[in-house]
């Protein structure tokens, strides 16, 4: 499992990426001058602030009239009173760059990332010596490391040197040179023209930014050569093999502590990881490393057809020739997502943002920050699925923040209990509608749902693991504070019904006779995520056995909530207070498809006509879009059901994008590095990907096992191993000419395992699937629900053998 090239990156977007969650690179793989463009997680502009805005308060009675009269553009109008500032950028760290004295002329040239060790690799000859150098981040031992070897003795000569487009300096400290700053205080998001977007302190030494601090050591071993340090860098002579360790920090503490303030001090943990890795061979780093990667990566294992293309062909070569129809490209994709998500987001680190850990602009694309209306969701799609639920935790505890944050924000701002976020946020955890106080659009910003959205995260964690001290300390007690937030923010519309208002389908307009307009009450996405919401609070107080009486008043609150409404086209109206002509039919959002997926509320058993008209909506948006718009389609045919539809947006999904090219196609794409292209970059679209092809062999979220729900015709047999269901479980299935032959679940959590047979097997199906223990092979009684399903009951840790007889 590698992308394969045959010459180095010229952009970025040909680089390779690794990392260990905190920190990350970019390999650019070149022969006389190699590049290396670092990041470290928590390097941020900024600092904790207040953006509340008592103003909000104020005139939403205001906008809240205007709307019940239909005065949309002038509601529109008035949100802008009601905004805050806008979040800080996630930054660049450096470049380390390593000049050789060799020349340029050079030939056998491969470079590759292997995802089974999470190890890049670059190999060329220069006259008969081979140069070989290899790259991985260490997660277990908080450092990058880099093995370059000649086969000749002798051959390695550079230079190593570090810059970075911040304020910075370098210097030798004798065993390692070291590139040091401190952050700006703020940074204007790239959209925002201003005449001074990059503003740091005056005096670094009273800045309330992040300092931040990176070491790079190396080490010789035994085989020759010398090296020193000066101000110009590293230099090493004569060497032929050389081990470079980087590693960086910051002073970041904590989202609502100013940096360094509890005394953090980035210099002496990079000091501290550059000993204690300095300590281990550089086998023994690559081990412990593997070891570490490989126990969340080879958990799953999939199989969907033969490769297509010849195995030496370089990977943007296979994306351009071949797509979606090499199905082994697909499964490259696929495990990408997977090793991105390890290399993004681990216990401990920040959760992974827009472009995950790997940014190279001081102004990069909408700060690079964490945006709410669907991308930070949609990066962690597939941790459940995938089985990476540990990579979930960055993003489960920052929740947490915003939730602090939020609280004051929601009180302030709507004088509204419990908490909630907007669009966008940060690393200080900004729970604020942003636009500086007046700048941005209603249509981005006057949506004050991601707390509710982002509560699905917390249930999700516990409906796949099943973790209940987790359900009570964490998870539940936020969710609850954003359904408190739900109760209070839910008006009369004047007619009975419960709605929300202002509200708006993010990012996407309606048009009226008064122009176009984003803001009116109770856009279809509102009512279902609060309907997951609830659903999902009251499941989880079933559970705990707590909070008889809001589970009550809940309950009540669903059955006054407005109902979805159907349109003239068949379609699911993505704002329930009008039939309204979109501005955009094609738009990339498709955000009124939340409860098809990921909510769980429209389902073609439970609500059949709201299911066919989601349907008519996504046919109505098209198959094109930006990266991630596409990503989130695959998961949505897999919900209905059609697997080749969803292959058709993989297939449309893997269109080759070229960073700087003229001609270039302006849909969503990947590059050539196979990161997903908005364009420009996103990572999220990967996160979908991965997310939508398990999505497409096994789904979870009507309560019972579905075994191929939205399998292609392009791919009859095939394989799979790890997937993870709700309940507690781990599914493993073989299928042949598209049904499935041989099917092991594992029991994780012993709860009993429901399976729903395929409508193409029928109902005779069920009589003939026998389930057995895997181990003992002793036959386990089952029992016929709801017409199609079967029910077994398990034993925690046992794994269950389902065949057809
Ligand atoms: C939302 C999307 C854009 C982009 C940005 C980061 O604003 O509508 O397409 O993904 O987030």
């Amino acid at each position: 499992m590698k992308l394969q090239y045959d010459r180095p990156a010229t952009v970025w977007t040909e680089a390779l990426p690794v990392g260990n969650g905190c920190l990350g690179a970019m390999i650019y793989g070149g022969v006389e001058q190699e590049e290396l463009q670092l990041n470290e997680d928590t390097l941020w502009s900024g600092f904790p602030i207040d953006g509340t805005n008592p103003r909000a308060l104020e005139v939403l009675p205001e906008v809240r009239r205007l709307v019940a009269e239909e005065r949309y553009v002038e509601a529109d109008q008035l949100c802008k009173e009601m905004m805050g500032p806008y979040t800080q950028s996630y930054l660049p760290l450096g470049h380390l760059r390593l000049t050789f004295e060799y020349g340029h002329c050079y030939t056998s040239y491969v470079r590759t990332l292997d995802l089974s060790v999470g190890v890049s690799r670059v190999q060329y000859s220069i006259g008969s010596v081979v140069y070989t150098r290899e790259t991985f981040a260490s997660h277990p031992d908080g450092v990058i490391v880099m093995r370059l070897e000649a086969s000749e003795p002798g051959r390695l000569s550079f230079r190593a040197q570090l810059d970075s487009l911040l304020r910075y300096e370098t210097k030798g400290d004798g065993s390692s040179y070291v590139i040091a700053g401190v952050a700006p205080e703020y940074v204007a998001p790239s959209y925002y023209p201003v005449d001074n977007p990059i503003v740091y302190a005056e005096n670094p030494e009273s800045s309330r930014a992040v300092a931040w601090h990176g070491g790079l050591s190396v080490n010789l071993g035994n085989d020759g050569g010398s090296w020193s340090i000066d101000a110009n860098g590293l230099h090493v002579a004569g060497a032929t093999t050389v081990t470079l360790y980087w590693s960086a920090a910051t002073s970041f503490e904590r989202f609502d502590l100013v940096p360094g303030s509890g005394g953090r001090q980035p210099g002496l943990i990079v000091a501290a990881a550059l000993e204690a890795a300095a300590a281990l061979s550089y086998s023994e780093l690559r081990e412990r490393h593997v070891a570490d990667y490989r126990s969340l990566y080879e958990r799953v294992e999939l199989k969907l057809g033969p490769a297509a293309a010849p195995t030496d062909m370089t990977t943007d070569r296979r994306i351009t020739e071949f797509g979606a129809k090499d199905a082994a490209l697909v499964e490259l994709l696929f495990q990408y997502g997977r090793y991105l998500m390890i290399a993004s987001s681990r216990t401990g680190t920040q959760p992974a943002n827009l472009q995950g850990i790997w940014n190279k602009e001081t102004r990069p694309p909408w700060s690079s920050n964490y945006t709410l209306n669907i991308n930070t969701q949609m990066n962690y799609w597939p941790v459940e699925s995938c089985n990476l639920a540990e990579c979930h935790e960055p993003l489960l505890s920052f929740i947490g923040n915003l939730a602090v944050k939020g609280a004051r924000t929601t009180s302030i701002n709507y004088g509204a209990r419990g908490w909630t976020a907007h669009h966008n946020t940060d690393i200080w955890a900004g729970a604020d509608p942003v636009g500086d106080y007046g700048q941005g659009d209603a249509s981005w910003v006057s949506w004050p749902m991601s707390g509710v959205w982002l509560s699905q995260h917390l249930w999700e964690h516990y409906a796949f693991g099943r973790d209940e001290a987790y359900l009570r300390e964490h998870a539940y007690p936020i969710m609850k504070g954003a359904a408190l937030f739900c109760l209070d923010w839910l008006i009369d519309n004047g007619e009975g019904m419960l709605v929300t208002s202002p509200s708006t389908s993010p990012e996407h307009k309606f048009q009226t006779a008064e122009g176009v307009a984003a803001v009116s009450a109770g856009a279809a996405m509102d009512l279902e995520l609060i309907w997951d919401l609830i659903t999902n609070c009251q499941e989880a107080a079933a559970v705990l056995g707590v909070d008889e009486e809001l589970s009550a008043e809940l309950a009540a609150v669903k059955e006054r909530m407005k109902p979805l409404q159907i349109g003239r086209h068949g379609q699911l109206q993505e704002w329930t207070q009008g039939d309204f002509e979109d501005e955009d039919m094609h738009h990339r959002h498709v955000s009124h498809l939340f409860g098809v997926y990921p909510g769980r509320q429209l389902t073609g058993e439970d609500e059949p006509e709201l299911f066919e008209a989601a349907k008519r909506s996504l046919e109505r948006r098209g198959d094109e879009g930006t990266g991630w718009s596409l990503g989130w389609k695959i998961s949505l045919w897999a919900r209905f059901g059609d697997g080749d539809r969803a292959l058709r947006l993989i297939s449309n999904l893997l269109t080759i994008v070229r960073e700087n090219d003229p001609l270039r196609y302006h849909g969503g794409g990947v590059y050539p590095n196979l990161f997903d292209a908005h364009p420009p970059f996103q990572i999220d679209g990967n996160f979908a990907a991965t997310a939508g092809i398990a999505e497409m062999l096994l789904q979870s979220h009507q309560g019972a096992l579905q075994l191929l729900p939205a399998l292609p015709s392009a791919w009859p047999s095939g394989y799979v191993r790890g997937l993870r269901a709700r309940g507690g479980f781990e599914v493993s299935l073989r299928w042949e000419e598209g049904r499935w032959t041989e099917v092991e679940i594992i029991s994780t959590s012993g709860e009993p395992c429901t399976v729903a047979m395929n409508e193409q097997d029928g109902p005779a199906a069920l009589l003939s699937v026998k389930v057995k223990t895997a181990v003992a092979g002793r036959e386990v009684p089952t029992r016929v629900v709801d017409g199609n399903r079967i029910v077994f009951d398990t034993i925690a840790g046992e794994g269950y053998v389902l065949m057809r007889v």
